[in-house]
Parts: structure tokens; sequence; C-alpha cells
């Protein structure tokens, strides 16, 4: 059976990781059967060192996209076979924006911000022994820091970086509008990734200004405990 490598479930999240939510939710979507393995402490061993990856036996596949991509083939699935080539190709550059742009500010929220980070060193390094429970998180959020920078996010100040994301949740609000799927009423990938990403912040029990901008939309709100509820209804809320 494949074994999906992830964080877990957390701050009422399927995953503390959007990109393994994805993962999870393709396979929910697609009713394939899997085992989780929560290995937070062996994610230096991870091919790319970070989560998700999945082990197939033979095949060990890294990277969320990869990871649809080896599933849609092994099960012969085609999700977006019925987009037209204008949606399929704004798909595409939505999903990027969402994971390659409003993540980082996600990931800025949880760990540069002094009003979250405490409940994300906690959760990770909690039950750490002393003096472990002090050095480890004080390096893990050093190098996360350091890897913000790399990418850019983290030359911004706070209130520039809760600017960036409020202009996605805009975006998505206005292109999502009433519909019950980004496009229309079938889900297509674009949806498994986006719910990944909004639910991280609209479903999670953390409570800063970023993920209070985007709960400001009923819609993406909505969109996120729908799909929460169809697939996951065993998270109490
Ligand atoms: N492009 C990758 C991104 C995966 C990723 O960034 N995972 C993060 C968690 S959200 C991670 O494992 N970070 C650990 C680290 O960088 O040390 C994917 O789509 O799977």
């Amino acid at each position: 059976m494949i074994k999906l490598h992830s964080f877990g479930a957390a701050f009422g999240l399927i995953d503390a990781s959007p990109f393994v939510s994805k993962v999870k939710l393709f396979l929910a979507v697609h009713n394939i059967d899997y085992q989780e393995v929560n290995d937070v402490m062996r994610l230096g061993k991870a091919p790319k060192q970070k989560f998700p990856y999945i082990d197939d036996g033979k095949d060990i596949v890294a990277d969320s996209g990869f990871i649809l991509e080896y599933l849609s083939k092994k099960y012969l699935i085609e999700m977006d076979s019925w987009l037209t080539d204008e949606q399929a190709a704004t798909a595409h550059l939505i999903s990027k924006s969402l994971e390659e742009n409003l993540y980082w500010c996600l990931v800025y929220s949880r760990w540069v911000n002094d009003d979250t980070w405490p409940i994300i060193r906690s959760h990770f390094f909690g039950s750490m022994p002393f003096p472990l429970s002090t050095i480890i998180p004080f390096l893990a959020r050093k190098g996360t820091i350091k890897r913000i920078e790399g990418q850019g996010m983290g030359a911004h100040t706070a209130e520039q970086v809760l600017t960036i994301a409020k202009q996605s949740f805009v975006s998505l609000s206005t292109v999502l509008a009433d519909k019950r799927f980004f496009f229309g009423d079938k889900m297509s990938s674009l949806d498994i990734i986006a719910f990944a990403q909004l639910s991280s912040f609209t479903l999670a029990t953390l409570n800063n200004p970023t993920n209070s901008a985007a709960r400001e939309h009923q819609n993406l709100v909505e969109f996120t405990e729908r799909i929460e509820q169809i697939y996951f209804s065993e998270i109490a809320r």
C-alpha cells in the first residue's frame, strides 16, 4: 500500500502542510487507499528534505505536483480533461500563485510573526526534553527564516506580507464568486490545490491577522468547509 509521509494533523487541519493536504485530498477524492506515516523527526531523510513524499514499493515520489502526476498515471485519472485549454492554463497560473506566493505568506505568518510562533513551537517541539526543547526550535526557526529570506518574502515587513496575502484572498474570492468550485459545479485539480492552501488560513485554529483576513471572505470559508465536510468529516469543529 502507498505510504504518505507527512507532518500529521495540526491546528484543526488535515495536515500542518498545505502540500500534504493537497495529496491527502487527491487520495480521498479518488478513493485511493494509503497509509499515513507522520514522520516529522525524519524530515531530513526525505528525498527532497520536504514533505510530502510517497513510498509506493519500488517507486518513491517527492513533491505534491509529481505525486499527483504519478497517481494520475497509475490509476488512470484524468481529473482535468474536461477543462478547456484556457481554463487549464488559468488553473496552472492560479496554482503557481497559490503555491509559490501565498504559501510563503502562510509560512511567514506562522514562523516569523511572534503572535503565532509560540503555538508552532509548542506543537512541533513542545514534547522534546530540555535543552533540546529550546535549541531545536531556535535552529528550526532560524533555518525557516533564512529560507523565507532566500525566497524573497522575508525581505518584507509583517504588514506588507499581510497586504500581499490579502490581495490573493480578494482575487480568489472574486474568481470563485458564488460558484461551487473554481470552474463551476465540477471539481478540478485547481480546487484541490486551492482547498489545501486556503484551508490553511480559513480553517486553522490559529487566530492571527492573516487568517482573519482570509475569513473575511465568506465564499472562501464556505468553499473550504464544504470540501472538508465531504472528504474529512471526521474532523470535529
Ligand atoms: N514543492 C513542494 C513543496 C513542499 C514543501 O514546501 N513542504 C514543506 C512543508 S509545507 C516542508 O517540508 N518544509 C520543510 C523544510 O523546508 O525544512 C511540494 O509541492 O510538495
